[in-house]
Formats: structure tokens, sequence, C-alpha cells
């Protein structure tokens, strides 16, 4: 039988943030984006050109989810048609109006995962129990994140791009070295408390090949090394934004465990994880002009004791 491999086992030494901000912090390394960071990031606003980088919800050609979920269904609730009705609602004046709902798992389109959202070993983000996610989150939801917001300066790494390759394929992987080359090819550094925007537009297989995307699932990604987790460690790296569905290869290749920097990033140095988003026309732009920085502004919306939230990323450049 093959050897089992612990979430425990690998990130025994690994570095961590807890207690960094104090005993009470839920936003962790977004901690890292003061107000001069913001000023950081509007600094690389040279023609005011906005990007908006989510997914439609409820797209024609379907919603990419991680296995398991669902999409999100629209609902409509009213339309011209309800006056067709004898119980109509009458208002004064002759208004009629148009009303819809979704019912969405939080983490089913573009999205901000919460800091408590994975954990191992009975701890969440900064050493809170795990049982404070029973019935929701209690410690480290998507609320505090949604408070705050996110802005700072955003670098997009054309991984796809920088490989010659229209996307990744399954299972490919990358590291940190490779985005400080792909950042030394688009004329830029890396730099301490940027917001990293990692594009493998792996998710045009997604539309290309309808529900054989899913078999054997492995998305291609960032793959953990100690290394890697101290280079995120030692730049003090707020937030990994991706276009894949989770922000990693799914199986690490050497030990098989599943999303470790989830674990590892997450969980122990409170980087916020953003996910599914849509690059393509951020990507060409830069390619275009060879400007890969920017503004970046998101805020997940305010849900009590959330998982994660939806949200629509802005890079302006
Ligand atoms: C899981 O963690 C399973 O999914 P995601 O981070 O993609 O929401």
């Amino acid at each position: 039988m093959a050897e089992q491999h612990s979430m425990e086992d690998l990130l025994r030494d690994a570095p961590t943030n807890w207690g960094r901000w104090g005993d009470n912090d839920e936003v962790g390394s977004l901690n890292y984006l003061t107000a001069d960071e913001v000023l950081r990031g509007v600094r690389h606003v040279k023609s005011g050109t906005v990007f908006t980088l989510q997914r439609l919800i409820g797209d024609p050609k379907g919603d990419p989810v991680w296995p398991g979920r669902t999409p999100a269904q629209r609902t409509m609730i009213m339309d011209e048609s309800t006056w067709d009705r004898d119980d109509a609602p009458e208002f004064p004046g002759g208004m009629h109006y148009a009303d819809d709902k979704i019912e969405a798992f939080l983490q089913g389109s573009t999205q901000y995962d919460a800091l408590g959202h994975v954990w191992y070993g009975g701890k969440i983000w900064n050493g809170y129990d795990a049982r404070t996610t029973i019935g929701g989150l209690d410690k480290a939801s998507v609320a505090p994140i949604a408070e705050r917001g996110v802005v700072g300066r955003g670098v997009l790494l054309d991984i796809a791009r920088f490989r010659g390759k229209d996307n990744l394929d399954k299972g490919e992987t990358f590291d940190h070295n490779e985005l400080e080359a792909c950042a030394k090819a688009q004329g830029h550094e890396i730099e301490p408390h940027d917001v990293l925007l990692i594009r493998t537009n792996f998710l045009k297989l997604f539309f290309d090949q309808g529900e054989k995307f899913y078999e054997n699932f492995n998305e291609p990604g960032l793959t953990y090394s100690s290394e890697l987790v101290s280079w995120f460690h030692q730049r003090e790296i707020p937030n990994l934004v991706t276009d894949t569905i989770a922000n990693e290869v799914t199986y690490e290749p050497d030990t098989g465990i599943a999303l470790p920097l989830h674990s590892a990033l997450m969980r122990n140095l409170g980087v916020t994880l953003t996910e599914i988003c849509d690059l393509e026309k951020l990507a060409a732009s830069c390619a275009d002009d060879g400007q890969y920085t920017f503004l970046y502004a998101a805020a997940p919306l305010k849900v009590h004791r959330a998982t994660g939230s939806p949200v629509n990323p802005l890079a302006i450049k």
C-alpha cells in the first residue's frame, strides 16, 4: 500500500504568523496592506483603465466550481408576468418591478476564502479552535476581510505566457523561483507586500472540454516546498489571487496531499486566497503595453460567519 502522508507531518516545522497581529486577529497578512501600501498601489495607476476580474455568475456556458459544489441557481420571483395574476400587488401610481434571488455556494464563483476556511490538526488561523467553525465561523470568517477591504499594489504573473502556452494543463506545477523569473521577463520585480495575481488560463479547458474537464481533476498551480512557504513569509505576501478554482496544484506531486498550500499559506501565515478570477483581459492589456503592475482593490461581501464570499476585484492601470 502506498505510504500515507499527513498535513501535520508535512507542515510540522512550517512558519506561522499566529499572534503576530494579536490574539484576536482575523485578517492575517492583510495587515501588511497599510495606508502606505494603498498609496504605493495608486502610484501604479497610469492611464485610468479599469479591469473587473470576476467571472459571470450564471454564465450560459457554465460556471466552473470545485468538485462537489454546484453552480449558482438564479430564480425569477417577480417580472411582468406577475401582473397577469389576479393577486398581483398593486402600487399607487402603477409601478411594476422585477425581483430575483440566487441559491449559491459562497465559494461557487470568483471568491475570497475566509482565513478560517481550511485547517488541520484542530486549529484554524491564529490558533483558534476548529470547533469555532461549527454552524458558522465564529472566528476568521469572511466578514472581517469584507469590513477591511483589500487594496495595494497588484502584479500579474502571466505564467501561461511565460511558458509560451495558451493555458497550463492538468497537474502542471511551478514555484516561487518561476514567479520571480516570470516577473523579470515581464520587466519588473516582485516586491514585499505585493498582491500576486497568477494567470494559468487553465479554466479555458472547462469551457473547451465540458464534463471531461472534471475527469482526474488535478488543477495546475503553485506546489508546496518549505522554500516556497518561506518565500511567501519573507516577502510578506498579503493575498494570492489566481484564475484556477483552488489556487494551487490539487495534489502535491511528492506526497499526494491535497491542497497543502491552503494550510501552509492561509491557516499558518494568514495569506488570503482569491480564486476563479478571469484574468484574460488584464493579461492581454499587460502583454500589449508591458505594464504588469497596477492598483488592486477588492472587497468581498459582508456575510456573517461565512467561509467565503463572491467578489468582483478591480485592477486599475
Ligand atoms: C477548497 O478549499 C476545497 O476549495 P477552495 O479554496 O477552492 O474554495
